[in-house]
């Protein structure tokens, strides 16, 4: 007997070859002008398709979930963090909600440590200098950086993105330190050489670059709140390509105009894509578009995830990357 094929829901453009496997697999309706669906779009979307296929840029929050048709089976998230679903509420309507974890661990770590070298060697202020024709001559004085080498990161947050970015650390001479629910195993740690610290408040008070590799769950939120923030070293280096929610930002800018942090390297915000003004214009700080994960190789990943996530659940499986709101 055929099988009969499920109706996919994408809210936004995804790479050709996604979209175009997409098509053959599933009755799969594409969003080719990428425009973002309003609210009534999303609630509509949820009344007729078997699976939404949604993006960071979605909201699914209970109001859309309400309007979910007896069809809807499953939130198949293109991306590795569902804080923008209620999962909960997904969960108690009987919908199985996935995402595609380990597929922008590699991508996420390496903008995590372009960040670190970025704000401490002062890179995209050297580089802005050159195309502005302000390179006059070299000086022993000028645009020195902070070193990398024999320093100490804390890594808030040791899950896959965290420990890549722990081996990328330790390979450019820094001590790894880090703060997690739970330590990792002693065989992670050993090839880490990784302190483990329970209190976040200690480990904050005495590194020199930090990094937020956590997901943004509820406690998380705001986790470096103002009263945090002020833990850390005037000479700290704050770098976050998790989520901004987790991070105080007015507090954050507040202390960067104030010279109370050496300064910071930020992929995410808390009202994305606003950005607080106050964290416009510092020379020491580098802001990037929520970009870490962008390259093909891991949207095309992440495509194949979610692939396989619906494929399973069509062919009448359980789908590998389910999320249940007890891993929040
Ligand atoms: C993705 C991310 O680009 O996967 C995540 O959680 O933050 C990003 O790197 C985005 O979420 C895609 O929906």
């Amino acid at each position: 007997m055929a099988v009969q094929k499920l109706k996919v829901v994408l809210t936004r453009r995804l790479p050709d070859v996604i979209e175009t496997r997409m098509r053959e697999l599933f009755d799969a309706e594409l969003n080719l002008d990428d425009r973002p669906f309003t609210t009534d779009e999303l609630k509509a979307a949820v009344a007729r398709a078997a699976v939404l296929v949604p993006t960071i840029t979605d909201r699914i929050d209970a109001d859309v979930l309400a309007q979910a048709g007896e069809n809807l089976k499953m939130i198949a998230n293109f991306g590795a963090g569902v804080d923008h679903i209620d999962v909960p509420a997904a969960v108690e309507r009987g919908l199985i909600v996935t995402n595609t974890p380990g597929v922008l661990t590699e991508d996420t770590a390496d903008m995590a440590m372009a960040l670190i070298l970025a704000v401490a060697r002062r890179i995209t202020e050297g580089a802005e200098l050159v195309q502005r024709g302000d390179f006059h001559g070299w000086t022993p004085t000028w645009m020195t950086g902070r070193r990398i080498f024999g320093k100490r990161l804390g890594i808030v947050g040791m899950g896959r993105i965290g420990q890549a970015l722990a081996r990328r650390a330790k390979a450019f001479g820094l001590s790894v330190h880090y703060h997690n629910r739970k330590p990792v195993s002693p065989r992670i740690a050993e090839e880490l050489d990784a302190t483990y610290w329970d209190n976040l408040d200690q480990m904050l008070s005495r590194m020199d670059f930090v990094s937020i590799n956590c997901p943004h769950t509820e406690a998380t939120h705001r986790l470096l709140s103002a009263e945090r923030l002020t833990k850390l070293q005037p000479h700290a280096v704050l770098v976050n390509t998790a989520r901004g929610e987790i991070v105080d930002e007015a507090a954050l800018a507040a202390m960067v105009s104030r010279r109370e942090l050496a300064g910071a390297g930020l992929d995410v915000y808390e009202h994305e894509p606003a950005i607080n003004p106050a964290l416009l214009g510092h020379p020491n700080v580098v802001l990037l578009p929520h970009m870490a994960s962008a390259t093909l190789e891991a949207r095309v990943d992440m495509g194949e995830r979610v692939i396989l996530n619906i494929k399973t659940l069509q062919d009448g499986h359980r789908p590998p990357d389910r999320v249940i709101p007890a891993m929040l």
